[in-house]
């Protein structure tokens, strides 16, 4: 399974443990709180700019890169949060993919000595990715884990078919990739390697320090996932975590490189576990991007959601 030997990150579908194949499919969940902060959105005018790098290291169809437009649209200025979430559920009574499939990825360190001891299967080329029974969004870290410290956190475990069910709910739908980057950009840093220009800061996005998956020095403050609203924003749109902290669906489908015939979507922006080098993992940079079954979830993956703008545009911006 070179895919999971390549990037560490796992699909729910594609999964290969050690003594048998699980197929899975999973799903999610979604809501939008009483007025919060969350719920802001941020408004984009239509413009056009080069999507994706033409970096010698680019991978899983990030460069070349290419001219794109969009059309006025809105995104969400944070991740969608376990709060937001927790109301489409209670609205819905939807079950997400990974609490039918009964069982999600958590990384290892977040899984407790207890759960590992029941854990006989791992995945080949990414042992740490455990699949953790009744890991999902409300037990992130699988049983007698909870969310009721981690409200304003990103949900994750969720797959693109909870992630588009949520969206629809909130009447709202996923970004095209084109949008998602250009959201990234702030509108404009057209071919900055970060949202905010070149320069790594970091105090700016959550990512992994150190040897992964051995060390972790949490230079920018977290092990983990962050809350959606940790640090400054990362442009002057005022997005924030648009790359770190969880990968995030796009509407997109992704082109299998590899030649793989599965059904994938594009997720964008990198994770926690992510890297400036890209070791083993991504390299966590604005062009970041990779593909996953619409069934897949883990806990490194969550999502914001986006829609057409209302009104006429003010301006038109040519990058
Ligand atoms: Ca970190």
């Amino acid at each position: 399974m070179a895919w999971l030997v390549a990037f560490s990150q796992p699909s729910h579908r594609c999964l290969s443990l050690t003594g048998l194949v699980a197929l899975v499919l999973f799903s999610s969940v979604a809501a939008v709180s009483d007025k919060s902060k969350f719920d802001k959105m941020v408004r984009f005018e239509s413009g056009s700019y080069r999507l994706g790098t033409d970096e010698k290291d680019a991978r899983d169809g990030e460069g070349p890169s290419r001219l794109v437009s969009v059309k006025p649209f809105e995104m969400d200025q944070y991740s969608v949060t376990n709060e937001q979430f927790r109301k489409f559920i209670r609205d819905t009574k939807f079950r997400t993919e990974a609490e039918k499939f009964g069982w999600s990825f958590v990384l290892e360190p977040f899984v407790s000595e207890k759960i590992k001891a029941t854990i006989k299967e791992s995945v080949q080329g990414a042992p740490w990715w455990l699949p953790v029974k009744g890991a999902y969004w409300r037990q992130p870290f699988g049983p007698g884990s909870s969310i009721k410290e981690m409200m304003h956190y990103p949900a994750v475990h969720i797959s693109w078919n909870d992630a588009t069910a949520y969206c629809k709910w909130a009447k709202k739908r996923l970004p095209t990739e084109a949008e998602w980057e250009f959201a990234a950009r702030g509108g404009g840093q057209q071919g900055k390697k970060y949202p905010w220009g070149n320069k790594y800061e970091k105090k700016r996005m959550n990512i992994w320090q150190g040897e992964f998956p051995d060390t972790n020095t949490k230079e920018d403050g977290y092990h983990g996932v962050c809350p959606a609203d940790a640090f400054k924003p990362q442009n002057e749109k005022g997005m924030y975590n648009m790359i770190g902290n969880v990968w995030e669906w796009t509407s997109d489908q992704f082109r299998d490189e590899s030649g793989g015939q599965e059904k994938k979507y594009v997720l964008r922006g990198g994770s926690y576990l992510d890297t400036v080098e890209g070791e083993k993992n991504h390299i966590a940079r604005v062009t970041t991007r990779m593909g996953n079954t619409p069934d897949s979830g883990s806990d490194n993956l969550g999502f914001r959601c986006a829609k057409k703008a209302k009104g006429k545009s003010k301006s038109k911006t040519e990058l």
